[in-house]
């Protein structure tokens, strides 16, 4: 191992040229939350007693041996996953995650089926971050909260009601926001007569759940969009703008819009909606995934659009204002090596973008200065000193500096996931 001291006192001498306070930056990324998303560990199954596999139009792809067959399984692989995620994290459950003895209908959860998580999440010191699951189910097939029959629809409902209580309760017990992200597949594989309709009972069904749940305190609530599912690739109900719509009409303190960097046109990207959001919201959810040809929900890469998205942020002053969360599912890869690997990217890109001089950025644009602006934003994309800095962080928080932390994965996966 080189010299770890010696590479943070040079690179805070470089960054100091710039104006850029490094101890400044680390504590900013550290203290930053990101709400690590337990799916990955099982390939979006959960532990419901009910026969049936992943539908929503979402896939994982992939066979790998190894994944979570229980909560104490997943708990326990999410543990080690944590050990090399240094920072401020939260983990984030779907209702289907819950512990019940027998078959507990999605209409009729209940907190006690998360105590567990609860109490792991007291234990562990994080907070708990909720998804209702309007997928997977017999009742899914025909639409959800969108649903033309009014007994499946109320049904529904009735779940996002409950999973607004669930969401009060992890923050009863853990004292930290509960960010509730609702998501609903509902859509149609052909071009529908009626484009309307399911809009305006999507419309009714969360202004059912949020009148009744008006008394829920502690919880902030996403409205995720998105282009297309597989199966479902003509019509999506929940599209961009009627999420988009839907929120800012609400004009609500906890209803704000989630974007997930899979849910757009190829060409889209959410670091260029970042901007347009917050002219009219204080809060935004972030899914941050990876999508490769489509949503495919590739583990989160070190690439040009997580950091672009990181940049914006930093530049817009909301980083503190928005939830980060990761939304990824590999299957055919090791589950913990995934997890790691993606989040300490989510991480990482953060910290890139703290490690900028992003006032003096700001100043050459209000001098008219372009020239400088162009040459100072160039100068800082491949990261200058980042490095060292960043492994020096990792050291700090004993979170394995480098790939350090591989070795110990793969003796887990030797231990413990193959046998499974
Ligand atoms: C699906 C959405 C949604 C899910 C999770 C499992 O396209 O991104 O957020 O990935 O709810
Ligand atoms: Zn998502």
């Amino acid at each position: 191992m080189y010299d770890l001291q010696k590479g943070y006192e040079l690179a805070k001498e470089y960054y100091q040229e710039y104006g850029v306070d490094v101890d400044e930056a680390i504590r900013i990324c550290d203290e930053t939350p990101i709400s690590i998303h337990c799916w990955q560990g099982d390939d979006v199954i959960g532990f419901e007693k009910h026969e049936g596999g992943l539908t929503g139009g979402i896939q994982t792809t992939g066979n790998y041996p190894g994944k979570a067959r229980n909560p104490e399984e997943l708990r326990m692989d999410l543990e080690k996953a944590m050990q090399y995620i240094p920072g401020e994290k939260k983990v984030n459950l779907h209702a289907s995650y819950l512990e019940a003895e027998g078959v507990v209908d999605r209409n009729e959860i209940e907190p006690a089926h998360f105590k567990n998580w609860a109490d792991w999440a007291v234990e562990k010191g994080i907070g708990l971050d909720f998804n209702p699951t309007y997928f997977s189910h017999p009742k899914s097939e025909k639409g959800t909260l969108s649903a033309l029959d009014d007994d499946v629809r109320a049904f529904w409902v009735e779940h996002g009601i409950r999973c607004r209580r669930i969401g009060q309760y992890f923050y009863e017990r853990t004292g930290k926001t509960c960010v509730i992200n609702h998501w609903t597949p509902d859509g149609d594989k052909e071009f529908p007569v009626d484009t309307l309709g399911p809009r305006l009972r999507l419309k009714d069904s969360y202004d059912r759940i949020f009148e009744a749940t008006k008394d829920v305190k502690g919880v902030m609530d996403g409205i995720e969009s998105k282009v297309f599912g597989i199966g479902l690739e003509s019509y999506t109900v929940g599209s961009h703008e009627f999420c988009m719509g839907y929120v800012m009409s609400k004009k609500s303190d906890h209803i704000i819009l989630t974007l997930d960097t899979g849910h757009y046109h190829p060409t889209e990207v959410v670091s260029a909606k970042l901007g347009a959001a917050y002219a009219f919201s204080d809060h935004v959810l972030l899914h941050v995934s990876r999508p490769i040809r489509w949503d495919s929900d590739h583990v989160v890469a070190y690439d040009d659009e997580t950091k672009a998205i990181m940049e914006e942020l930093v530049r817009l002053g909301k980083l503190d204002a928005t939830y980060i969360a990761t939304d990824f599912f590999d299957a055919s890869i090791n589950r913990v090596v995934a997890w790691v690997t993606g989040l300490r990217n989510t991480r990482k890109a953060i910290q890139a973008a703290l490690l900028q001089p992003v006032e003096a950025m700001k100043k050459a644009e209000r001098d008219g200065d372009v020239s400088t602006r162009l040459a100072m934003v160039q100068e800082f994309k491949a990261g200058a000193m980042l490095n060292p800095v960043w492994d020096y962080y990792c050291a700090k928080k004993n979170a394995g500096v480098g790939l350090e932390w591989l070795q110990d994965v793969k003796q887990y996966e030797a231990e413990v996931l193959s046998k499974r």
